[in-house]
């Protein structure tokens, strides 16, 4: 395993200083690509693109193929874990993820798979070192997966859900259950997310998408605890490096210094929180990453381009942003906008660390005041 080429993501990771803000997108490979979906056609369906190494391989790629990303992220699902410990994973065509045996009351929970990351979800480790190896050390790998309380969301309620009846009958009735399921799940990611860092992911990401539904005191017991957990068990080191760990709570805005003092590397932030207000409150505890709307990709290249200028001076001048979006891109995003974004993140960066080193005025946050 050699050396890397662009380092800028994992050194704005640990807040160190770096030329220009680095820059990936949530969601890079998928279906707003065409190559995208002409190898998902030729793989035959969703889960055996996940489940073929080459292919998985092929569609991390594409992205880096056509923009200049700093990153590169495991092509994979976070639903992979519920699928093998046993809960039967099907995407059916327009009604996204559902599972054959969903978990339902403490006998679902006790009779659950505990996987071997190099068995059950060996796949995926395949993934990781055929990407490695095809990279060649151009930029860094993210591995990531689910949080604890997502995938439990998917578990219980057997799907995607809008309202997670399901799984807050399960919290509110049965919290004995609904702990059991979540700590059997934070010890499967420790352990998957252990096994992505032994086959070669360089940073690691958790998703908590669903997290930012509870209220804060059920946040705190069911989500962020958990992810706690995992940020105390995972491997921080491998190749003489430290492999950062990036937690991100879609609408968690509010609980960020509670997510810093996990011991994270860095938080990823929603368009919904400003990053000079995050900035403010977690101080030089943790980089930030994010966290333009995706949806601004649905608009012009002028429109995109402002908005990238806006939201690198939300964050001002100094180390430990990465650039990305608040969430994952639309599949409906048109990709020279994303070319336009990623070029832009470059120039106005590029041209503000040469203001700041010179001793000029740096940009700080005075768009958002007038916001
Ligand atoms: O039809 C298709 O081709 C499938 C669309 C798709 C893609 C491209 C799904 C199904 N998953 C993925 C890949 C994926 N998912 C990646 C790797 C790709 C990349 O980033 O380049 C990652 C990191 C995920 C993570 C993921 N999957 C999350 C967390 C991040 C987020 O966006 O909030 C979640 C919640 C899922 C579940 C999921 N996977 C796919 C669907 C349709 C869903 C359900 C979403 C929902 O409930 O609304």
């Amino acid at each position: 395993m050699g050396t890397l080429d662009n380092d800028l993501f994992l050194r704005a990771l640990l807040r160190l200083p770096t030329e220009r803000t680095p820059v990936w997108i949530m969601r890079q490979a998928g279906r707003y690509l065409r190559e995208y979906k002409a190898t998902r056609t030729r793989a035959g369906d969703f889960m055996s693109l996940c489940k073929t190494p080459e292919l998985a391989c092929e569609v991390t790629l594409q992205p880096l193929d056509r923009f200049n990303l700093d990153a590169a992220i495991l092509f994979s699902d976070i639903l992979t874990v519920p699928d093998a410990m046993g809960m039967e994973l099907r995407f059916t065509e327009g009604e996204g993820p559902l599972f054959d045996k969903p978990v339902r009351c403490r006998a679902d929970i006790e009779a659950l798979n505990i996987p071997d990351p190099e068995d059950e979800l060996g796949y995926v480790m395949d993934a990781v070192r055929t990407i490695r190896t095809a990279l060649d050390g151009r930029v860094p790998l993210i591995g990531f997966s689910g949080s604890p309380w997502t995938l439990a969301t998917y578990a219980v309620e057997g799907g995607s859900t809008r309202d997670f009846n399901r799984i807050k009958s399960m919290i509110f009735d049965c919290p004995d259950d609904a702990h059991r399921l979540l700590s059997l799940l934070a010890d499967v990611v420790v352990d998957y997310l252990n096994g992505q860092v032994a086959a070669g992911a360089q940073a690691l990401m958790v998703f908590d998408t669903w997290g930012g539904v509870l209220s804060p005191r059920d946040y705190s017991e069911f989500s962020l605890s958990y992810m706690n957990k995992i940020v105390a068990n995972v491997t921080r080191e491998a190749e003489g490096r430290r492999v950062p760990i990036i937690l991100f709570t879609k609408n968690g805005g509010q609980w960020l210094e509670a997510m810093a003092d996990s011991g994270c590397d860095a938080l990823g932030i929603d368009w919904t929180t400003s990053l000079s207000e995050a900035r403010r409150r977690v101080g030089d505890r943790v980089a930030l990453q994010g966290n333009m709307d995706p949806a601004i990709l649905l608009s012009s290249p002028d429109r995109v381009r402002q908005e990238v200028k806006a939201v690198l001076e939300s964050y001002g001048s100094g180390p430990g942003h990465v650039f990305n979006l608040g969430h994952g891109i639309h599949q409906s995003a048109d990709p020279e906008n994303v070319a336009v974004l990623v070029d832009a993140v470059r120039e106005f960066s590029e041209s503000a660390a040469r203001a700041t080193s010179r001793g000029l005025t740096a940009p700080g946050p005075l768009v958002d005041a007038v916001r």
